[in-house]
C-alpha cells in the first residue's frame, strides 16, 4: 500500500490557521487587532494602486493575510529538539542565532520557518522560539528547584510524541495523520490557567526574572503573541487606541521609506491573567500579548552593517517622546542609508529576484539577439529586479519588544554571554545563516535569468 502524503506546506498552513483561531478564543483582543490590521491594509491598498498592483505582480497579495508569525519559550534542550522535529514535519527550520542575554533577558532564540521559494510563497509562517538559560539564575538552589520542575512535565501529549516517530519513518503524514498531528500539536501550544508550581515558588521565579517563571510554572509553552502583517505599520501604530488597544512606546526597526527595508514591529503591552497556583492560590501571570509587523527587503550583510551602525548611533541620543518624534530622530540618521532601488542593488545593499522581463519576454518572442551580458541585460530592461523580502528577525527590535513586557524592572545584560554551540548541541543541529538562504534565493533566480537568455557561465 502506497501512502499519499499531504505537502508539509499545508500542514504548517492548517496549523498555523488552528493556532490563529485559538489565540483568538484565548486572548480576544487579538481578534480585535487583527480587524484593525485588516482595515489599515484594505484602505492602503485603495490608497496606492501602484502598491497593490506590485503586490499582485509578486503574488504577495494572497500571503497578505497569511503572514503571521508567534513566538514561544521553552525550558529545556529535550523541548527544543523535539520542537525541532515538529516544525520540520510542517516544512519549517531553524535559521539563525538570536543572543538576548545582551539585553538582559535570560534567552537565546531561533526561528523556525520555511526555507525554500515555493513554500515562503505558499505559507510563510515562523515562530519565533526561545530557550531558557538556567545557566543565568545565579542562585544555585532556585536554579536546580527551576530544573527539577522542568524535568517532571512533557510539554508534548503522547499521541503527538507517537505521530511525530511516525511522521520521521514515513517521511511524512497522509490527509487524516495530518489533521491528528495538528490538533495534538496544538495542546503543546494551550494557554493552561493551572499553574504547576504553588504561590511562592511562582514568586521566588519571578522574583529571579519575570520570564523564569513564565517558562518554568505552567504545562507547557503557551504560545505567546501572533503577529499578522500591516501594509503600514504607522497607520496602525496611531488607529491603536481607537480600537481600545493599548501600543508599546515606539515602533521598532529602521523608520518609515519609500522602500522599507528588513522588518518594523509594534505590540500591545501583555495582559494580566488569572492563574490558580498549585495549594488552589489564586493570582496573576503577564505575558501573552499581540504584536504587529511591516517587511521590507531582506540586506546583505554589507547592508545590515550599515542599518545596525545607524542604528546603533540614533540609540546613543536621548530616547524621544514619543513614536512621532523617535520616528523623526531615526528617519534623520538614516538618510545615510540610500533609498532607492538603483542605488540599493548598485550598492549590493540588498538581496534581488531577478527575473526576465515582459519586455525582455516581448524581445525574445522577436527574436531579438539578447544582450551579452547580465548588466548589459539589466540596463536594457531585459531583467526585473525585485527586492527580496526579509523573512527573519531583529535582535535589538526583539528584545525591545520582550522589554516592553517585562513591566519596568530594568534588567542588567548578562556579560559576554553568547552562546551558539551550546544553543546548536541543545537543538541537535546548527542553525541556518540567513544571508545564506537569501544568497542562493538571488543565485538561482540569477542562474535561471542566464539560462533564459543563454548566457552560460
Ligand atoms: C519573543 C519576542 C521576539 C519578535 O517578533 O521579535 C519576537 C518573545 O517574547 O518570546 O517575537
Ligand atoms: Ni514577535
Amino acid at each position: 500500500m502506497t501512502l499519499s502524503l499531504v505537502s508539509p506546506d499545508d500542514i504548517r498552513s492548517a496549523f498555523s490557521q488552528a493556532m490563529s483561531d485559538m489565540y483568538r478564543q484565548e486572548v480576544p483582543q487579538y481578534g480585535d487587532l487583527l480587524e484593525l490590521v485588516a482595515n489599515i491594509n484594505r484602505e492602503t491598498l485603495a490608497a496606492d494602486p501602484a502598491l497593490a498592483a506590485r503586490l499582485d505582480a509578486q503574488n504577495e497579495t494572497s500571503r497578505l493575510d497569511v503572514e503571521r508569525h508567534g513566538a514561544i519559550r521553552v525550558g529545556t534542550a529535550e523541548e527544543l529538539s523535539t520542537l525541532r522535529r515538529v516544525f520540520a514535519l510542517m516544512g519549517m527550520f531553524p535559521v539563525s542565532y538570536y543572543d538576548l542575554s545582551e539585553a538582559g533577558v535570560p534567552v537565546h532564540s531561533t526561528a523556525f520557518r520555511p526555507i525554500d521559494e515555493d513554500s515562503l510563497r505558499r505559507n510563510p509562517f515562523r515562530v519565533f522560539t526561545s530557550l531558557l538559560r538556567l545557566e543565568l539564575i545565579e542562585n544555585d538552589d532556585l536554579r536546580r528547584q527551576a530544573a527539577s520542575i522542568l524535568a517532571e512535565r512533557d510539554i508534548f501529549t503522547p499521541a503527538a510524541r507517537e505521530l511525530i516517530e511516525l511522521g520521521e519513518r514515513q517521511g511524512g503524514f497522509d490527509r487524516d495523520q495530518a489533521e491528528r498531528f495538528v490538533t495534538e500539536i496544538l495542546e503543546t501550544f494551550r494557554w493552561h490557567r493551572d499553574a504547576t508550581v504553588d504561590h511562592e515558588t511562582y514568586q521566588a521565579l519571578h522574583d529571579a526574572h519575570r520570564l523564569i517563571a513564565d517558562v518554568v510554572c505552567f504545562r507547557g509553552p503557551h504560545i505567546n503573541h501572533l503577529t499578522p502583517r500591516t501594509l503600514d505599520i504607522d497607520a496602525a501604530q496611531a488607529a491603536m487606541p481607537d480600537y481600545g488597544i493599548t501600543p508599546k512606546a515606539v515602533i521598532e526597526g529602521p523608520p518609515k521609506r519609500e522602500w522599507p527595508i528588513l522588518l518594523r514591529q509594534t505590540s500591545f503591552k501583555a495582559l494580566e491573567e488569572p492563574v490558580r497556583f498549585a495549594g488552589s492560590d489564586g493570582g496573576t501571570h503577564t505575558a501573552r500579548f499581540g504584536e504587529i509587523e511591516q517587511r521590507g527587503m531582506a540586506l546583505t550583510p554589507k547592508g545590515r552593517a550599515l542599518y545596525d551602525e545607524l542604528l546603533a548611533k540614533s540609540r546613543q541620543a536621548p530616547p524621544a517622546a514619543d513614536n512621532l518624534a523617535h520616528q523623526r530622530q531615526l528617519s534623520e540618521y538614516f538618510t545615510a542609508f540610500p533609498d532607492d532601488l538603483d542605488a540599493l542593488q548598485r550598492d549590493a545593499l540588498a538581496y534581488f529576484h531577478y527575473a526576465i522581463s515582459e519586455s525582455g519576454r516581448q524581445r525574445l518572442a522577436d527574436g531579438e539577439p539578447a544582450p551579452a551580458s547580465l548588466d548589459e541585460a539589466l540596463a536594457a530592461d531585459w531583467i526585473d529586479a525585485t527586492p527580496i523580502t526579509y523573512e527573519d528577525f531583529l535582535p535589538v527590535s526583539a528584545a525591545g519588544i520582550f522589554q516592553s513586557n517585562l513591566g519596568d524592572a530594568r534588567h542588567q545584560a548578562y556579560a559576554n554571554e553568547s552562546n551558539q554551540g551550546a544553543f546548536e548541541l541543545a537543538l541537535g543541529r546548527p542553525v541556518h545563516d540567513e544571508f545564506e538562504l537569501y544568497g542562493r534565493l538571488q543565485e538561482d533566480s540569477l542562474a535561471r535569468v542566464r539560462q533564459q537568455l543563454g548566457l552560460d557561465g
